[in-house]
């Protein structure tokens, strides 16, 4: 071994517990909840994945009396606006998947619902940023903070949301602000927001802190939802069912495997409900023998291509890792 061969490797076994501890420190552990066995195109909000890393703050729960939203920092015409006021401002309806960075391959932290509310777009052309800016420093209620690019701001999905499915929004999902921004993963969609700081600098958001992603764009993810893991199944006729998400790059075809990835074929799509909601697909299909028999499922965007099984770990920057399945045919 050269000198700076040995150094690299004493340098890599000595970080090598950081890292472990590093990871332990970043765990992310969306809250799941049990769905029927069909997935729905729109999540029930009693059904929809919860996380957030201290629960909802109680100074919410009497209201929004205190509540107030600020838009400060570098811009002309600071706003400072309480519930009312917000209602009051023209909304929109925007379907949106909201997918956790720590959702595991197959996982279910990843949901979909319509969300309504006022475009982001709006409030900060109001506030007009100075020139020389190029985020937005966020704030909530429970201390949580994240900055974005303030190119951003412009993305014609891009929400304050008051309303999930058509209700309210609840405590648990961000009443009574919460940003929706496709494209990004769940740690930008910040709950209880409270204020947008224009800046020209981008401090670290809480996860980044601990190790994730700062950008948090989403990769190309798919799932098979039916079959499940492990089922029987008793005839050699089968429907197979899932879903796929690109964020707001849009899917443009998913394939299937049933013969352990030696060869893929194209699954039908069903037209999505957004450009940035997930999409549903399915491939009937006739298993050519009895026994165990491998599933598989990958899905490509319309800019980069193909879904990629290169990382399978969440961490740091959220997994594009092929979901695999096994089921025994009779
Ligand atoms: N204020 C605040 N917003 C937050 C978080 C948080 O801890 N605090 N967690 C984020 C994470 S990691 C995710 S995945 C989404 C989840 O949103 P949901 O609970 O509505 O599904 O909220 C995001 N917004
Ligand atoms: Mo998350």
């Amino acid at each position: 071994m050269t000198r700076a061969r040995f150094l690299r490797f004493l340098f890599f076994i000595l970080l090598l517990p950081f890292a472990l501890s590093a990871k332990a420190l970043a765990a992310m552990v969306p809250q799941v909840f049990k769905k029927g066995k069909e997935t729905r195109p729109i999540t029930p909000v009693n059904e929809f994945y919860v996380e957030d890393y201290s629960g909802p703050p109680k100074s919410l729960r009497q209201g929004t009396a205190n509540w107030k939203l600020n838009v400060t920092g570098k811009v002309d015409n600071p706003l400072s606006l309480n519930y009312q006021q917000i209602l009051k401002r023209p909304s929109v309806k925007r379907i949106i998947t909201l997918n956790c960075i720590g959702n595991p391959v197959g996982g279910q932290a990843i949901d979909n619902a319509e969300w309504e509310g006022i475009p982001l777009k709006d409030l900060i052309d109001e506030a007009d940023p100075h020139f020389f800016t190029s985020t937005m420093i966020l704030r909530a209620e429970d201390g949580y903070f994240e900055s974005i690019p303030l190119k951003k701001a412009k993305h014609p999905g891009a929400i304050l949301a008051t309303k999930m499915n058509g209700e309210p929004l609840n405590l648990n999902h961000g009443f009574p602000l919460r940003l929706l921004i496709p494209g990004l993963y769940g740690i930008k969609q910040m709950k209880w927001i409270k204020e947008i700081e224009i800046a020209n600098h981008s401090p670290k958001g809480y996860w980044h802190k601990k190790g994730w992603s700062k950008q948090a764009k989403v990769k190309i993810i798919s799932r098979i939802d039916s079959p499940e893991n492990n089922e029987t199944l008793f005839t050699r006729q089968a429907v197979i069912k899932g879903i796929a998400f690109a964020g707001d790059r849009g899917i443009q075809y998913v394939q299937v495997s049933i013969d352990g990835e030696k060869t893929w074929s194209l699954a039908k799509l069903e037209k999505p409900l957004s450009p940035y909601s997930w999409v549903f697909w399915s491939y009937p299909c006739t298993f050519a023998k009895a026994g165990r028999t491998l599933i598989a499922v990958r899905a490509a965007d319309q800019f980069s291509g193909i879904q990629q099984d290169d990382l399978r770990d969440p961490f740091p920057n959220g997994t594009s890792g092929i979901h695999r399945i096994e089921v025994q045919v009779f």
